[in-house]
C-alpha cells in the first residue's frame, strides 16, 4: 500500500467511524459537505468558515403525528416538539464537536435554531444549504430540505470541522410536477418554481414577506405557540408521508 492509499483508507475509516458515532448520539441522517462552496452563503460572522475544511450535516426525524394534527395553524404540541428537537440537535452537535476534537480536529457546533439578524431573518449559516451539499436531500419547492426517506419532517444542525472527512455529493431533486406545498401554503407564499440545484435567493422560491408575515406576524402571536412556526408545507409533502410498515405488523396482517 502506498502512503497516499494508506492515508485515504485511514481517512475513509475515520469518516465511517465518526458517522457511526454521530448516529449513536441520536442523529437519523448524517452527511459531509466540503466547506468551499458554502463560502458563497451569507455567513455571520463573515470569517466563521475560514478555519474549517468540512461541514457535517445532521438531521433528526420529527414524529409524523405532529404534522397530521396540524390543520390550518401550528399546534401547541408542535411548538413543544420543535423546542425539544432543537435541544436534541444542539446536544448531538455538541457531542459531535467534542468527539471530533478528541480526535484532534478543531470543531464548532452551530445551533439548530438561532436567528442572528432578526430584521432580515438570517442565522450564522443556512443548515439547509449544508444539508443539501452533504447529500441529505434536495431543496424543494417549499424552500425546505426534502429527504427522500422522510420528506421535510426533519430538523437540521451543522458542525464545522477541520477533520478531512470524505465528502458526500448532492442528490437529485425529485419534486417533479408536484404542487402540494404550493396548493396548501396558508400564506400563498410558495411560487411552485423548481430548482435542480438551489434558489439564488429566497424570493425565487417564495414570496418571502408573505411567509414571514404569516409565521412571525400571525402564528407566533398565538399565545400557546409564541414561536415563528407553521408546519403546513412540511405536512403536505408526499415524501415520507406514509407510515413505515414494521415487518412484525406485516406478518400480523397476513395471518
Ligand atoms: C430564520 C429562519 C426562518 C425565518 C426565515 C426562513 C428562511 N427561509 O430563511 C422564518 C421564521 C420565516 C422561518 C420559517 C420556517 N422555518 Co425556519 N429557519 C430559520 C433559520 C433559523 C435561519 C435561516 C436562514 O438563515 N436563512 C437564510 C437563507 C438565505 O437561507 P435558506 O433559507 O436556507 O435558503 C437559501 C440556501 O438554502 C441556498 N442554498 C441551498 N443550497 C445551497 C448550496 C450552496 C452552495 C449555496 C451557496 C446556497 C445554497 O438557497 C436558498 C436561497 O438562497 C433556520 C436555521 C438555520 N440556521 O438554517 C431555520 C430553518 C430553515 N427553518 C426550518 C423550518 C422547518 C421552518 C418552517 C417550516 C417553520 C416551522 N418550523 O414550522 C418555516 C418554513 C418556511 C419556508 N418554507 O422556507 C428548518 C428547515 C428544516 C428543513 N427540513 O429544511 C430550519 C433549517 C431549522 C432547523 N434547525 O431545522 N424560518
Amino acid at each position: 500500500m502506498t502512503t497516499a492509499t494508506r492515508e485515504k483508507a485511514e481517512t475513509f475509516n475515520y469518516t465511517e467511524m465518526i458517522k457511526d458515532k454521530i448516529t449513536g448520539f441520536g442523529a437519523d441522517f448524517v452527511g459531509i459537505a466540503d466547506i468551499e462552496p458554502l463560502k458563497e452563503l451569507r455567513i455571520d460572522p463573515p470569517g466563521l468558515l475560514d478555519p474549517f475544511a468540512r461541514a457535517v450535516s445532521i438531521a433528526i426525524k420529527l414524529p409524523m403525528a405532529t404534522f397530521e394534527e396540524i390543520i390550518d395553524r401550528p399546534t401547541p404540541i408542535y411548538k413543544s416538539i420543535y423546542q425539544t428537537a432543537n435541544l436534541i440537535l444542539d446536544q448531538i452537535a455538541f457531542n459531535t464537536a467534542i468527539a471530533l476534537q478528541d480526535g484532534g480536529h478543531y470543531s464548532l457546533p452551530i445551533p439548530a435554531s438561532q436567528v442572528l439578524d432578526q430584521e432580515n431573518w438570517y442565522a450564522a449559516i443556512s443548515h439547509k444549504a449544508v444539508a443539501r451539499m452533504a447529500g441529505l436531500g434536495w431543496q424543494g419547492k417549499n424552500l425546505l430540505l426534502i429527504t427522500p426517506q422522510y420528506g421535510s419532517r426533519v430538523r437540521l444542525a451543522t458542525i464545522l470541522t477541520k477533520a478531512p472527512l470524505d465528502v458526500d455529493g448532492p442528490v437529485k431533486n425529485r419534486c417533479g410536477d408536484c404542487t402540494a406545498c404550493y396548493d396548501a401554503c396558508p400564506a400563498q407564499a410558495i411560487k411552485g418554481v423548481n430548482t435542480q440545484t438551489h434558489y439564488k435567493n429566497r424570493n425565487e422560491a417564495m414570496n418571502f414577506s408573505r411567509c414571514v408575515e404569516k409565521v412571525a406576524g400571525e402564528f407566533a402571536k398565538i399565545p400557546e405557540v409564541s414561536v415563528p412556526i407553521c408546519g403546513i408545507c412540511i405536512k403536505v409533502c408526499p415524501f415520507g408521508r406514509k407510515m413505515p410498515v414494521k415487518k412484525t405488523d406485516e406478518r400480523n396482517r397476513r395471518k
